[in-house]
């Protein structure tokens, strides 16, 4: 059984980038995930990790205390490890220089912009949903002497070189892609290690699923909403089971292996969309297409869209690309 750590080694010849520093930027994202982990698993236990922090985060939105730990655990393992210059968190307005030229080890691949979402779907940690932590990898584009600036963030999604979540579930699973498939890992908490548990995940050929929040039904445009009759009709292999967790890394695990669309669109209440598009939507759609699948503002490739802020937010749709396809087509003729 492979190890992640092994299983990096092994398919070296694949990544374009240094093993070494890929290595050691995974393992700030193991150690930092076996803490939230550890963390996830005794929340019901102790008032320090259920609850809000009290404070109100850049997206105006009640920030958990294990919100809160996710990010600092993040930040301090990123911090340590010499290979990233950069990093912006759903958690922190601006984004944050990590300056090394300090230390001895002034290694030369201390260029890897990170964005993160440390925790998502954070409202289902009180009641033991899965919730997960999204992640997005780039290479610095500015000189590497000099400090990172805005436009290290706002690359592209189809510049991505690694992109990936870890899911808190009934187990915890690393899933990762850099560009050569997407695979899944799976933490033995009694050694601490992720073995390779998810080889080459594809989205299989049979569309099972629709995932929408459908609470939403009369904010919705009238292409979603003749698009969520579609799924039900009773017709060729339908209807589609409906299933959403609230939780983009619990909805989209599932849909990827069991075949599956995920819907997030603009509504009345979020004209743009909900969902950000530099640490939520790139990563996931990168995995998406990765897996053999599709990602769509409803209109345009979300790897095609040009950032403008780190916070911005954009309508997501991914899945398999059959079903996307469909909305879009529903989208375009009807809005
Ligand atoms: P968060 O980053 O504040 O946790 O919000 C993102 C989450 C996604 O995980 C999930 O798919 C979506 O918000 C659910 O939103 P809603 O409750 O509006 O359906
Ligand atoms: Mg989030």
């Amino acid at each position: 059984m492979y190890t992640l750590g092994e299983f990096i080694i092994e398919n070296r010849d694949y990544f374009s980038y240094s093993t070494e520093s890929l290595l050691r930027l995974f393992s700030s994202i193991k150690l930092a995930s076996k803490a939230i982990h550890k963390e996830v698993n005794k929340a019901g236990l102790t008032t320090e990790i259920i609850g809000s922090s009290g404070v109100i985060n850049i997206q105006g939105e009640n920030q958990k205390k294990l919100d809160d730990f996710a990010h600092r655990a993040f930040l301090e393992s990123f911090k340590n490890r010499n290979v990233v210059c950069g990093i912006a968190s759903e958690e922190a307005k601006d984004f944050i220089v990590i300056n090394n030229k300090d230390k001895k080890e002034n290694f030369l691949q201390n260029q890897y912009i990170v964005l993160i979402d440390p925790l998502d779907g954070s409202s289902n940690i009180d009641v033991n949903v899965s919730i997960g932590t999204i992640f997005s990898v780039y290479i610095k584009k500015s000189p590497i002497q000099m400090d990172v600036t805005i436009e290290d963030f706002l690359q592209q999604g189809n510049k991505q070189i690694l992109a990936g979540y870890i899911i808190y579930g009934s187990s915890t699973i690393l899933v990762y892609s850099t560009g050569n498939g997407v695979h899944g890992f799976t933490l033995d908490p009694s050694v601490g290690t992720f073995y390779l548990s998810h080889y080459n995940i594809h989205f299989p050929v049979k569309e099972k699923i629709y995932s929408i929040n459908e609470g939403n039904y009369a904010k919705f445009s009238n292409g979603i909403r003749k698009f969520i009759r579609y799924c039900q009709e009773k017709k060729d292999n339908r209807p589609y089971t409906a299933r959403y967790i609230g939780s983009l890394v619990g909805d989209f695990h599932r849909n990827i292996i069991q075949g599956g669309i995920y819907i997030y669109p603009k509504t009345a209440s979020y004209p743009e969309g909900k969902l950000r598009l530099l640490y939520e939507c790139n990563p996931i759609a990168f995995l998406t297409e990765q897996a053999g699948g599709k990602a769509s503002d409803g209109k345009n490739s979300i790897l095609d869209i040009e950032p403008k802020e780190l916070h911005q937010r954009t309508p997501f749709i991914c899945g398999p690309i059959g079903m996307v396809s469909q909305l879009e087509k529903f989208m375009n003729n009807f809005g």
